[in-house]
This record gives structure tokens, C-alpha cells and sequence, in this order.
């Protein structure tokens, strides 16, 4: 660490030095040193089997990228959204359209179709791809979408009339279309995050953001693979989701970039999970607290079918210390590491990771800042360095991983990213003598259900669109399987007595996403909290449910 400046600014610097980054495109880089193991399975649907070797996904992205250009009306520049569970092929769409030069944004299969409209508005989509099952619902959004293109039906036919086109029309080579020049600045990706505050906001990252974060992950302290071979190749099970920058970078491209198999399942049951556990046998597992959890405490779930992972990683919600030790009981061996990792969509992920090293005194940590990474943290009452270690404040990050910005919102940019490049995390944490993280509580509102974003602010408009209500907020309440759950406070319109904490959950679960839905209840109060700017005082509320 080092003091500077009138301020007594204390930075904390990685202690893993800086990075290299190379002068690529992710699809470059992710396939940059796969010649060597073209013929090695790459990608594995774990329910169908459907099977794509290294060679065989780069190949199709390459050719999709042409097919774009030749059979769709989009140009470098424009926006595509992919509405698709895990499923192989998501690799193949997101890389043909960034060779094409296209930006991509990912949506969540299980959105409404209100949620996906506000999302692929924001992002200005031109042609959304899907599968047959998610088409109504995307041919819905698209009729509300200006300068719409085209539909891409994954699996399922063509409607030229109503402008579907089938996957077909994107694999068939159109060897004399030139891809445009693709630059490591451009943007990438819009991944969906309500930052700090307010409904989500399409975060800018660019691919050299989403490089340099794969690179900052891959020090050798901090990561051990070694390239594949015809006698071993990592095998990683996964159902994170590839809409989320940890199941898009950590996962799909970094994965692929070092040469695992990835095995994905559409739909997560435990029941499938089990089968792939048995039938795939998984070197590296990659989970969420929640997931962790459900390893460990589901009866059918034995040590036999844990007995081939070697590494798993754990990232996006607060793990709780005791959680790796209940692990290890359960799979009764230690020759197996459980990594954790801190980050946000707007850092690309990662900012910090546990070295393989890390004592087991420190369990609990998520780890050290990644290289080229620098830290602040600062009081949550003056906003001053706490300038020493084991006393806790916000998060301030700055390196090459944060995002360029959010999408057509510069207020929130500079809100987010001060004008010294600090990104405010809304994090809160404290660091020990080694320069340990240790995240402790969040001063954002932001709600995380099952590692899943939930934007109080969206909830909240939503709720304020029903019959009788006059004025709501919401918070997240501690919960031992999801992490947090959603809980409403409600003041009701004068007449409307007679509304009931059921009626306000069953109007938000009609129109969100599942584990959106108020599953910690509504309560009823005269006003809520609010100081004289009128903002809610979360903690009054969080305070009331304790
Ligand atoms: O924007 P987001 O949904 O992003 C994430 C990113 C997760 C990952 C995944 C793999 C990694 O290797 C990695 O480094 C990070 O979830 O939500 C960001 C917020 O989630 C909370 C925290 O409040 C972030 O601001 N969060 C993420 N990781 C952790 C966490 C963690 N390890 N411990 C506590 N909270």
C-alpha cells in the first residue's frame, strides 16, 4: 500500500503486478491458442448430448459472422439480443455476431415480456435470437422495437414472411462477405445492472475490458491449469447463466480460452444436475453460494458424485464462512479447492480472487486484488480513506476491467465513476494486515436473490402501477437458501382498506420474473421512511424487520 496526495489517500495495489494484455478481439483471444487441441470437445449440451469440438465452434463462428452480413439487414455497430437458456450455441451466436461486429445483450429466458421490452428498447435491438419456445414472446417485444430486423429461430424453421429467419440461413458460408475491423475498444456486450441505484442500465464493455479481465485471472497464484491433451482435458459442469457477465466471461469465454470442455444444462433441476455430475464427471465446478449450498444439503446428492471435481469456484453473493468447511465435511476428501471471487458486471467481473495459497485463518475472505487492480476503501460517514486495515468503508476500485460506462446515461457514469476513475462499488468491505478482502455489507440497494439481481426501484414503479397504492418500497431481507429475498413495504390510498399483502404479491409475480416475486411478504404502513430529499431510509425499513 502506499499514502500520496493532500488527502492521505490510501491505495492498496495488487501484489500480483501488472498485465500484458494482448491487442485482440475477445473472439481472437478466446480462440488464440486452441489450434492446438482443435479435435477436443469444446462445448456439450448435458441433456441432448449435442456436441461442438474447438474447432467446430470457432469454424461456425467464423462462418455465422459472414452468414449476419450476407442474410440479415444488420450492420457493423448494431445491436443484437440473444433470449437463449445455456445451451452450446450460445457460444456460436454471441461470436459470429461480435465478428460481425455487431454488440450484443443478453436476456434473461425466464423474463415477461415487459421485462425483456424495457431491456431490448434500452439496447436499441435490431434482431433478437431464440429458440421456438421463447419465439412468441420475442416476436411480441419485437413488434415494440424500431428499425427491427429480423428474428433468428434457433432449432426451428424459417418464416420468411414474417421475417424469422432459421439457423440454417446463419451456418450456410458466404465465403465472399469481408468481416469489418474490429476494434479492441468497441463495445462489446450490454449487460443489464441497476449499479448503485435505480432500474438496471446497459453496462458498456468493451472487448478489451472482457480480455483484460480473463488475463488478470489466469496469474498462476492465482489459477493452476495446464493445456489440454488427449489424456486430460478440465471438464466444467455449468448452470450459471450465460446472460450474466459471470456465466459470459468467467465461465464461457475464459473457459474456452484455456482449452476446458463445458458441459451446460438449459434448465437447472437438481435431478439433471446429478445426472451430469455422474455421466460427465466434472473436474471444475462453478456455483453461487445458493448452489454450494443445495451440494451440500441435498440428500440425493453423495460424495461419489462429487468424487472427480478438483476445483470450484464461487462468486456473486456473499458466501457464508462456514459454507467451505461443510462442504469438505460433506465430500470428505480436501485434495479439492473452493476458490471464491468478488466482483460486479461493471468490473467485467472480477476484482478480486483467493490465491490458492490463502490460509485457512482467512476463510470467509473473497480474496486479493487481481493484478493491475487498484483499492479504496473510504468511511461511510466522511467518505475519507479509512487508511488501515480491519476497518470497514466502501469499496473504491480503479483498473483496466471497468466498464466504459452505462449505455445513453452519462449522470450514472459519472455517478458510478468519479472524476478521478475511482469506480464506487456500493460495497462494503474492510481488508486485514495481508490485504485480504472481506465483504461485509452493501450500501447499495440493490437486492441479490440467488446471486440474480433484483432492482428495488424497479419493484417499487411496479408496484406503485396497482389500484390503491400510494406510495412503496423495498428491501431485501436476509434469507439462509437465497441469500436475500424481496420484501414490500405498502402505504395504501385512502378507499382502499381492503387491499391484502397477497394481492400486491400476486400483481408483481404476474408481471416479473420468478425470483423477482415479493417472496418475503408485504407490509403495510402508514408512510414509509423517506428523509427531506425524499429517499427511502432503507435501514429505518431493514431496522422494522429485524
Ligand atoms: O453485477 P453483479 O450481478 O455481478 C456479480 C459478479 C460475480 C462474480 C463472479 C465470478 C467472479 O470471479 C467474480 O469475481 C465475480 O455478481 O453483482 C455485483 C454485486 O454482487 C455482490 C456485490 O454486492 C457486488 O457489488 N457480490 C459479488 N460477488 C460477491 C458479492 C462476493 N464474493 N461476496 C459478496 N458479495
Amino acid at each position: 500500500s502506499m499514502c500520496f496526495g493532500k488527502y492521505s489517500t490510501t491505495v492498496l495495489k495488487s501484489a500480483y503486478g501488472e498485465v500484458d494484455v494482448p491487442d485482440q478481439t475477445l473472439s481472437q483471444f478466446v480462440w488464440s491458442s486452441s489450434s492446438g487441441w482443435k479435435n477436443l470437445p469444446a462445448l456439450t449440451c448435458g441433456i441432448s448430448g449435442r456436441s461442438y469440438t474447438f474447432g467446430a465452434s470457432e469454424n461456425l463462428c467464423k462462418v455465422g459472422a459472414q452468414a449476419f452480413l450476407a442474410n440479415t439487414g444488420l450492420k457493423p455497430g448494431d445491436r443484437i439480443g440473444l433470449l437463449l437458456p445455456n445451451v452450446p450455441e450460445y457460444m456460436v451466436a454471441v461470436h459470429a455476431a461480435l465478428q460481425a461486429g455487431l454488440i450484443v445483450t443478453f436476456a434473461n429466458p425466464l423474463y415477461t415480456v415487459p421485462e425483456l421490452t424495457r431491456q431490448f428498447q434500452s439496447a436499441k435491438v435490431r434482431c433478437i435470437i431464440t429458440i421456438p419456445q421463447l419465439l412468441e414472446a420475442a416476436q411480441t417485444v419485437s413488434k415494440t422495437l424500431a428499425n427491427y430486423d429480423c428474428t433468428i429461430n434457433i432449432g426451428g424453421s424459417a418464416e420468411p414472411e414474417q421475417r424469422i429467419l432459421g439457423l440454417e440461413s446463419l451456418l450456410s458460408p458466404s465465403e465472399n462477405v469481408k468481416l469489418p475491423e474490429v476494434r479492441p475498444s468497441d463495445i462489446a456486450v450490454l449487460l443489464y445492472s441497476s449499479g448503485t441505484t435505480g432500474i438496471p442500465k446497459g453496462v458498456m464493455l468493451t472487448h478489451r475490458n472482457l480480455v483484460t479481465n480473463i488475463i488478470q485471472l489466469t496469474d498462476r497464484a492465482l489459477i493452476d491449469y495446464s493445456d489440454p491433451t488427449d489424456e486430460f482435458q478440465e471438464t466444467v459442469l455449468t448452470v450459471l447463466p450465460f446472460f450474466h457477465i459471470y456465466g459470459f466471461n468467467t465461465i464461457l469465454n475464459y473457459m474456452t480460452y484455456i482449452g476446458a470442455h463445458l458441459v451446460t444444462i438449459p434448465k437447472f433441476t437438481p435431478q439433471d444436475y446429478i445426472a451430469c455430475l455422474e455421466n460427465h464427471k466434472p473436474t471444475v465446478l462453478f456455483v453461487v453460494p445458493s448452489l454450494l449450498l443445495l451440494l451440500i444439503t441435498h440428500p440425493e446428492v453423495t460424495p461419489q458424485h462429487l468424487s472427480s471435481v478438483k476445483k470450484i469456484f464461487c462468486g456473486a453473493a456473499p458466501m457464508k464462512k462456514g459454507l467451505i468447511d461443510q462442504f469438505f465435511k460433506k465430500i470428505g476428501r480436501n485434495d479439492c479447492t473452493v476458490s471464491q471471487g468478488y466482483g460486479m458486471t461493471e468490473t467485467s467481473p472480477s476484482v478480486t480472487i483467493t490465491p490458492y495459497t490463502m490460509p485457512y485463518s482467512k476463510s470467509g475472505s473473497c480474496g486479493k486484488l487481481l493484478p493491475s487492480t487498484l483499492a479504496r476503501v473510504i468511511d461511510l460517514t466522511d467518505g475519507k480513506d479509512v487508511g488501515m486495515p480491519n476497518k470497514s468503508g466502501e469499496l473504491l476500485v480503479k483498473g483496466p476491467q471497468i466498464m466504459k460506462g452505462y449505455l445513453d446515461n452519462p449522470k450514472a457514469t459519472s455517478e458510478a465513476i468519479d472524476i478521478d476513475g475511482w469506480l464506487h462499488t456500493g460495497d462494503v468491505v474492510y481488508y486485514d494486515e495481508d490485504e485480504y478482502f472481506y465483504v461485509v455489507d452493501r450500501t447499495k440497494e440493490l437486492i441479490k436473490v440467488k446471486g440474480n439481481q433484483v432492482s428495488p426501484t424497479e419493484l417499487e414503479s411496479l408496484i406503485l402501477e396497482m389500484q390503491g397504492v400510494a406510495d412503496a418500497a423495498v428491501i431485501g431481507i436476509p434469507d439462509n437458501v437465497a441469500g436475500e429475498l424481496p420484501k414490500a413495504y405498502v402505504v395504501k390510498k385512502p378507499g382502499f382498506d381492503s387491499v391484502t399483502p397477497e394481492q400486491v404479491q400476486e400483481f408483481v409475480a404476474s408481471k416479473v420474473a420468478t425470483y423477482k416475486k415479493l417472496a418475503a411478504g408485504v407490509t403495510f404502513l402508514d408512510a414509509i421512511p423517506r428523509n427531506s430529499a425524499g429517499k427511502i431510509l432503507r435501514n429505518e425499513l431493514k431496522n422494522l424487520s429485524s
